[in-house]
């Protein structure tokens, strides 16, 4: 499975830092959407589920977390903690979210509006899904 990781260019001066992102230039599509979690509780695990449509880029703007993928045959872990990566997760990926540090702020960017009927929750159903594609 690759992981993609964008680096986010961070402008920084005497006074501090500033990432900027625009749609598919830093970001590869239209951003529809963008979301936060935080004050994630200790031990939460959250996701569970994977989307038949939706990309989105997860970047942990503050504290870190974990994220655990996988697409019906591998899985990975992987760990956000810069402000500046931002992880790239694809349609039909099963992903859970967890080890939020109590400061963890994850924002998301992603390529369509709300939408229940794009999830898939059930993992069973999930890996028929992508062995149907
Ligand atoms: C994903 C991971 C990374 C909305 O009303 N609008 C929204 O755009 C979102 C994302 C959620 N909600 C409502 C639906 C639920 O009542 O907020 C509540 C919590 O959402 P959910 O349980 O889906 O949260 P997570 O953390 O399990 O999953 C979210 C995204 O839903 C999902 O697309 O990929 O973060």
């Amino acid at each position: 499975m690759l992981i993609v990781k964008y680096m986010f260019q961070p402008h920084g001066d005497e006074r501090g830092q500033l990432i900027a992102l625009e749609e598919y230039k830093d970001i590869p599509f239209q951003i529809k959407r963008v979301y936060y979690m935080y004050e994630t509780g200790e031990g939460v695990r959250r996701g569970f589920h994977a989307h038949k449509k939706l990309k989105q880029i997860l970047i942990c703007v503050h504290g870190s977390c974990k994220i655990h993928l996988d697409n019906g045959e591998e899985q990975k872990e992987v760990i956000l903690e810069k402000p500046y990566e931002g992880l790239y997760i694809d349609n039909n990926m099963w992903r859970e979210m967890y080890d939020f540090s109590p400061d963890a702020v994850l924002m998301v960017l992603a390529s369509e509006v709300y939408d229940e009927s794009d999830y898939i929750r059930n993992y069973d159903e999930f890996l028929k899904f992508v062995k149907n594609k």
